[in-house]
């Protein structure tokens, strides 16, 4: 608290008070944004405080935004002001305020961010997607404020009507993913691709356009994509590119699934994928990620990451190094059966996460697989693997309690007898007896991936405080080592539901 405002509150206390202040949402060249773990009661705040006497709010938002984050703004732009209800907060000390709060978007910024230790506890960037739980109810209206500043970039679609609301979409990792209401007309979903990872983007919007209009036209519901105004696949500007879907009305998305149908009904839509894609000329799919489930190539990226160790972190995990280390020589089943022909390599999705699935809210019922950047040629080995992957995981993907990592043999079987129930004719000998390990594998893969980029400093998947990914390797790990202590009765499964 500055001087000036020290000197008030000593004259009339916690009383409510209506302060002018200035704030400042910055963003990350990838669009994050830029939050203030408070110190005094643990909520999310923007950078900002209390203007001075003399000082004009740009001022103020400038010094405070160097105070509290060492970071000088180049250029400030005015998103909005707010005042009122929204804006009253009453503070860990008792005291309490409404604000007339000057808030300014700063994209262009330089110097090193260092919190202010006695009112910062943590500087963090956030994404849309993944944004902190304690956020007052005026940063709420900011974030809304900003997602609505959206409208342009959806305009250049061929949308006609009022656009309503945009709002943050789903838990997805790698997109920014916006849903976007529309007067009297479907709601759509708008994606700020991640374009880290997807580099090839005309590539991926071809890959994506092409699978989905195919599954449409052989009577699956798919992803719609939606044109620009100019007739693209994605619309680009300065910094990034959006595309726009309709987004699939009356679903529901599930982290975890519990009931039995459910389950059958997942691994029936993977397996009838699978099936629906062998006549899909994968010569007309890129690889939109080289290598994404090359499992030893995984493996030895991890180690060029460990052996980096870009910012000291390897001390934190050296057990996590070690466990994974014990499994380096059963890393190559699935691409050994690719070369020599023992596993088909057919046209797969890759990241079969439940959340990828559409439900019907009503029915229950499968209504649509989303997430189609992925789709490459590869083995029904990684669908499956992750996808128990995933089931396996449900919710506790970030959780501190590994003993909640355990083998479900009731989510194993019955999502395989859905899978078999079209895929049964189809799988090779090797890959049926591969099943079980498959599960393995694509654990083992993805705990090395948030290992390595762990290790890398986080510049892949979106985390939301400083351990985030170590955390997430350490449940793929835990998890791993159950599957594979677990292989002879994930076996007797598989034996059971190939004679049913
Ligand atoms: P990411 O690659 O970041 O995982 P997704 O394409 O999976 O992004 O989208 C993130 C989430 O947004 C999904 O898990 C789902 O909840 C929701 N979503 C995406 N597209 C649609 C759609 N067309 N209709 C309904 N919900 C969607
Ligand atoms: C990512 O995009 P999303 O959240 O559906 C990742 C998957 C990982 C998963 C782990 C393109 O999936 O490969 O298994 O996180 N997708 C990509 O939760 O890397
Ligand atoms: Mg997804």
């Amino acid at each position: 608290m500055g001087d000036y405002l020290k000197e008030i509150r000593e004259k009339v206390g916690h009383r409510p008070l209506v302060i002018p202040h200035a704030v400042v949402m910055v963003l990350s060249p990838n669009r994050e944004i830029l939050f203030e773990e408070r110190a005094d009661d643990g909520y999310y705040d923007f950078p900002g405080g209390g203007i001075d006497p003399k000082e004009t709010a740009e001022e103020a938002a400038k010094r405070e935004l160097y105070e509290e984050t060492g970071l000088i703004a180049d250029s400030l732009r005015l998103l909005n002001i707010y005042s009122g209800e929204v804006t009253y907060y009453k503070y860990a000390n008792g005291d309490e305020i409404y604000g007339v709060d000057v808030v300014y978007v700063c994209d262009k910024y330089h110097g090193e961010l260092k919190p202010q230790l006695e009112e910062v506890k943590d500087l963090r960037f956030f994404h849309a997607n993944s944004l902190p739980q304690k956020l007052s109810k005026r940063n709420q209206a900011i974030i809304k404020d900003w997602c609505m500043e959206l409208k342009e970039v959806v305009k250049k679609f061929t949308v006609d009507n009022e656009i309503l609301d945009i709002s943050p979409l789903g838990n997805g990792h790698i997109n920014s993913t916006f849903l976007v209401r529309v007067k009297d007309d479907k709601d759509y979903v708008l994606q700020r691709i991640n374009t880290n990872v997807f580099k090839d983007v005309d590539l991926l919007m071809n890959n994506t356009h092409s699978v989905s209009r195919y599954l449409r036209h052989h009577g699956f519901e798919s992803l719609k994509v939606i044109h620009t105004r100019d007739d693209q696949l994605y619309f680009r500007d300065d910094t990034s590119c959006y595309r726009l879907y309709l987004y699939i009305q009356n679903t529901i998305c599930y982290e975890a699934i519990t009931s039995i149908d459910l389950l059958v009904n997942a691994g029936k839509a993977f397996g009838r994928l699978h099936k629906a894609l062998a006549a899909f000329d994968a010569k007309d799919l890129g690889e939109v990620i080289p290598n994404f489930h090359n499992t030893p190539k995984r493996y030895r990226d991890l180690q060029e990451a460990i052996n980096l160790d870009k910012l000291n972190r390897k001390q934190n995990c050296l057990k996590e190094i070690a466990q994974v280390e014990q499994f380096k020589d059963e890393l190559s089943y699935v691409v050994d059966g690719i070369k020599d022909g023992s596993i088909h390599l057919g046209v797969t999705h890759n990241d079969p996460k439940i959340n990828n699935v559409l439900f019907d809210k009503d029915s229950g019922q499968i209504r649509a697989v989303i997430d189609l950047d992925t789709i490459m040629p590869g083995s029904f080995l990684y669908d499956v693997g992750d996808a128990y992957r995933s089931l396996f995981t449900g919710d506790n993907e970030d959780s501190t309690d590994l003993s909640k990592l355990v083998v479900n043999y009731d989510v194993f079987e019955n999502y395989l007898r859905g899978y078999l129930s079209e895929m049964k004719e189809t799988l090779s000998p090797r890959e049926v007896e591969l099943l079980p390990f498959s599960a393995f594998l694509l654990t083992i893969e993805c705990g090395m991936r948030f290992l390595e980029d762990y290790l890398r400093g986080d510049v892949y998947f979106k985390t939301k405080y400083e351990e985030h990914n170590l955390v997430r390797a350490r449940t793929q790990i835990k998890l791993a080592n159950e599957i594979h202590q677990h292989f002879d009765e994930l076996k007797d499964i598989v034996d059971k539901l190939m004679k049913e």
